[in-house]
């Protein structure tokens, strides 16, 4: 039917895949190899945007293209619908949080039926179901009985105006991001994730992953779980028992510390400061509040002029019996290490600011004039960023004056029987001394923190522990799981840092199960990163109410082969998930530790060369886009308008060019005169060759996720098949249908619904979605040719035949090889040589 609109044609086949559940993967007696392919699932929050567009595009041509190299796959799609945007649309409108979210997930599920995206409808979940929820819940019950999740009281930024706990993110120059009012720091009992327990090995993982993420992604996490090696060492302080310990990544240095600082913030420095002169005291007291306000980002922040309080104590170095003066210092944090440094202004940047600042001695303990044979020379920069002279004494080089600090290798001085030594051997030998004496030892130490998983918030996974009326905690048993949401009627959810449903009084009352005493359950719920960090083994046992997922189904198809999804979650969302993993690993539930075993970031659309956002006005609206040129034409133009990791600007997207290059197709497909089954060997070679040159190379494009080229080669195989139509062989010709074939199956990728009509205009049963590609005829590749003349001053001393596509760079190489060429070249000198590819190459020579 000719006259079908793009809406018109659209429907016909979405109608025709649901009703035949096309896109369905297949079951356990399915005998093609599997494939497991996963965009990151989507908040129900609002209006999709383009980067929804995006990534639910791209994680349809890989599921497509995989159905088309013949394998069964598994492209599921649910909604991570618990949080933030459906409470506070709560809020703000008095709305239940259950009908704002699944009404979005309506709206949602409809754009993305529209779109053609091949889901696997049958396997939807949502997070905020207790069906899915209650797993969240047994998965937590399983972290608590294995010691993974713990409580504990710690501090957390915390707006009073909005009486809410806000992540560091949140806190803007010390203020809060919403209503400006300034943030303090507030110790809360909080459930904890114990992450920190596999940060090993989830730093050491990363390596394999190497080349199937993107690099960039691996950094990040690598940097996020930050890993530094090095020994504790253990000080005392003049009259206070016991050890103060602190975490060095430079043993090496300890005879060049000339002054301690503990974090302001720190227990230490409260009980320090609590024995101190009145004075003194008031000082710290006041300097507490203003780190208070300090967000931890501008603490570590090498610009800012240092501050601190000297409390008018003595540390005694472990190793020479020195007395070092103790200061309280923000650019030391309370919850790295152990709170506090040993400073070796020399040798460390931030410890040189500080003692500069408040003249404070410089020792120099290692010679960096004296470089170690092997080691990497280090470029030695002053305050001005000019080199200091590799050459100059150390004397010209001392810190004291430089204001730079000496980091690199060198041989150690004033270091009593470490003289001599280099930077390696000496913290080597530090650390045997130290252990030696029992006054230290080798340490490793993270950035990463445990993860923070309880939330004051009523929308939510509920935790499921009680509060028993001694003050214990139990946990819920596992038969009376799920522990349900109660109803929001009647409950205030305006954040007041406590749990809202701490207030459903009938809901909160409950029994310990062991002893049937009265107990309380508790109010808080779970931070929905929890959700989002085993979803994807949920679609492999949809609707199982024995188990979160089974291992004969997580053997089945997991790990993910390809998973797609924005580059905000290349830290958080994956680094959790890489943990569940682990954790569920151990637990023996799955037989694979890492859970994506490729990645794909997309990158942004933009518009204008700007960002696009509420505030600036300049929104493009997925849903609004879909309606108004139809889910092809707009497939079309974001797969063309450039790589995938790329960010797209939308002004440069022509719309109206996908949906003449649709129409060009879908004619060609109904111009054909061959039947079906026609002798392609018969067809006309010129267009064979554009066709099977396609066939070769669409596969490798498509895994390099190279979507925008693809596209590309298909509106040239259009052309050359419009031309043999118009001027060449004719309608009839075999290699027509060929072509349109070709053009049909792998436009499937990128247009469906056009190819769905294409495929039924070449006279074939639907769907064209579960057609294996075919493989190009080997005699069809062969390269054109053509003849190169290799002169030598100007004259023809050789021919050689070469591939009509060759660079300059190849055709140079084999004029050189040529044999002829060579005894021509013999004893004497080329001077330049000029290579035109694929037609000419002379060598200007001397001699
Ligand atoms: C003495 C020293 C001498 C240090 C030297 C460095 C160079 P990374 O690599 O980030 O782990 N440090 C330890 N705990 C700290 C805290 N809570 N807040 C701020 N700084 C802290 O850094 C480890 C180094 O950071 C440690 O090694 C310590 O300074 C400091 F030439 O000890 B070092």
């Amino acid at each position: 039917d000719e006259s079908l609109s793009a809406h018109e044609l659209q429907a016909k086949w979405q109608k025709y895949w649901a009703e035949n559940e096309t896109f369905l993967a297949g079951g356990e007696d399915d005998t093609r190899p599997r494939k497991y392919v996963l965009a990151m699932f989507p908040y129900p929050s609002g209006d999709l945007h383009m980067g929804h567009a995006e990534n639910y595009l791209y994680s349809d041509v890989v599921a497509r293209f995989w159905r088309h190299r013949g394998h069964n796959v598994l492209n599921p799609i649910g909604w991570d619908s618990f949080g933030l945007p459906a409470e506070n649309a709560a809020i703000r409108r008095g709305a239940d949080p259950r009908e704002w979210t699944y009404q979005n997930i309506a709206q949602q599920k409809a754009a993305f039926q529209q779109y053609g995206v091949s889901f696997d409808w049958s396997r939807v979940l949502h997070t905020s179901d207790p069906e899915y929820y209650r797993w969240n819940q047994w998965l937590f019950l399983k972290m608590y009985e294995r010691g993974l999740a713990y409580r504990k009281k710690s501090p957390v930024n915390w707006c009073p105006n909005d009486q809410t706990v806000l992540a560091n993110e949140q806190v803007v120059d010390g203020r809060c991001e919403r209503c400006g009012a300034e943030v303090v720091k507030k110790k809360l009992t909080q459930w904890y994730f114990k992450i920190t327990d596999y940060a090993d090995r989830l730093l050491d993982d990363l390596n394999q992953l190497e080349g199937f993420w993107p690099h960039k992604v691996l950094q990040m996490q690598r940097n996020w779980i930050g890993r530094s090696v090095g020994a504790d060492v253990d000080f005392t302080i003049e009259g206070r028992d016991g050890a103060v310990t602190v975490f060095s990544t430079r043993p090496d240095t300890l005879h060049g510390a000339t002054f301690f600082v503990v974090a302001p913030d720190s227990d230490l420095a409260a009980e320090l400061a609590a024995d101190a002169p009145e004075e003194v005291r008031a000082r710290f007291t006041d300097y507490l509040t203003q780190v208070q306000k300090t967000s931890e980002i501008d603490r570590q922040s090498t610009d800012r002029p240092k501050t601190g309080v000297f409390l008018e104590r003595y540390a005694i170095n472990p190793v020479n019996g020195e007395r070092l003066p103790i200061w309280a210092a923000d650019y030391v944090l309370a919850d790295y290490g152990h709170g506090a440094v040993m400073a070796v202004p020399a040798h460390d940047q931030r410890d040189l600011d500080f003692a500069r600042a408040f003249d404070l001695p410089v020792k120099v303990v290692v010679d960096t004039t004296a470089p170690i044979t092997g080691a990497m020379p280090v470029v030695e920069v002053d305050a001005d960023g000019v080199p200091i002279d590799a050459a100059a004494t150390l004397e010209e080089q001392h810190p004291a004056q430089t204001g730079v600090a000496l980091v690199g290798d060198g041989r150690m001085i004033n270091s009593g029987e470490l003289n001599g030594l280099s930077k390696r051997t000496a913290i080597a030998r530090t650390i045997e001394k130290l252990e030696a004496a029992g006054t230290g030892r080798a340490a490793k130490n993270y950035r990463l923190r445990d993860w923070l998983i309880s939330r004051q918030r009523f929308w939510g996974t509920p935790i499921p522990m009680l509060h028993t009326q001694d003050g214990g905690i139990v946990p819920v048993s596992e038969e009376q799981l799920p522990v349900r949401l109660p109803s929001v009627e009647g409950l205030d959810l305006s954040p007041k840092g406590t749990s809202p449903l701490g207030a459903a009084e009938s809901w909160v009352r409950t029994v310990d199960p062991t002893t049937g005493e009265p107990a309380l359950r508790d109010p808080d719920t779970m931070d929905t990163f929890v959700d989002s960090s085993w979803y994807f083994l949920r679609f492999l046992s949809p609707g199982n109410e024995e188990a979160a997922f089974t291992p004969e189904d997580a053997r089945r198809w997991a790990p993910v082969d390809s998973y797609i999804g924005g580059v905000e979650h290349a830290i958080l969302h994956l680094l959790y998930a890489r943990f569940l993993t682990k954790v569920l690993f151990d637990m023996g539930l799955v037989d694979f530790t890492e859970p994506f075993s490729s990645l794909i970031n997309q990158g942004m659309v933009i518009l204008n060369g700007q960002k696009m956002s509420k505030s600036k006005g300049n929104l493009v609206l997925f849903q609004q886009e879909l309606e108004a040129h139809g889910a092809d034409a707009l497939r079309v133009g974001l797969a063309f308008a450039g790589p995938v990791e790329d960010d797209k600007d939308w002004a440069d997207v022509s719309m109206t060019g996908a949906q003449k290059f649709l129409s060009r197709a879908l004619r060609i497909a109904r111009e054909v005169q061959s039947p079906v089954g026609a002798p392609f060997a018969q067809g006309d070679v010129t267009l064979r060759r554009v066709t099977h040159r396609l066939l070769a190379d669409a596969p490798g494009l498509v895994e390099h996720t190279k979507f925008n080229v693809l596209v590309a080669r298909l509106m040239d195989l259009v052309n050359s098949t419009r031309k043999a139509i118009d001027v060449g062989a004719g309608a009839a010709d075999p290699a027509v249908r060929e072509a349109a074939e070709t053009v049909a199956v792998m436009l499937d990728l990128i247009a469906p619904h056009t190819a769905e009509e294409m495929w039924e205009a070449l006279g074939h049963e639907p769907s064209v979605g579960l057609v294996v590609w075919r493989q190009p005829e080997a005699d069809m590749l062969v390269e054109d040719t053509v003849t190169t003349a290799v002169q030598i001053n100007g004259k023809v001393r050789s021919t050689l035949e070469v591939p009509a596509r060759i660079s300059d760079t190849e055709l140079e190489a084999l004029a050189r090889a040529d044999e002829k060429v060579q005894r021509a070249l013999e004893g004497k000198e080329i001077v330049r040589v000029i290579v035109r590819a694929p037609k000419i190459v002379n060598f200007a020579v001397k001699g």
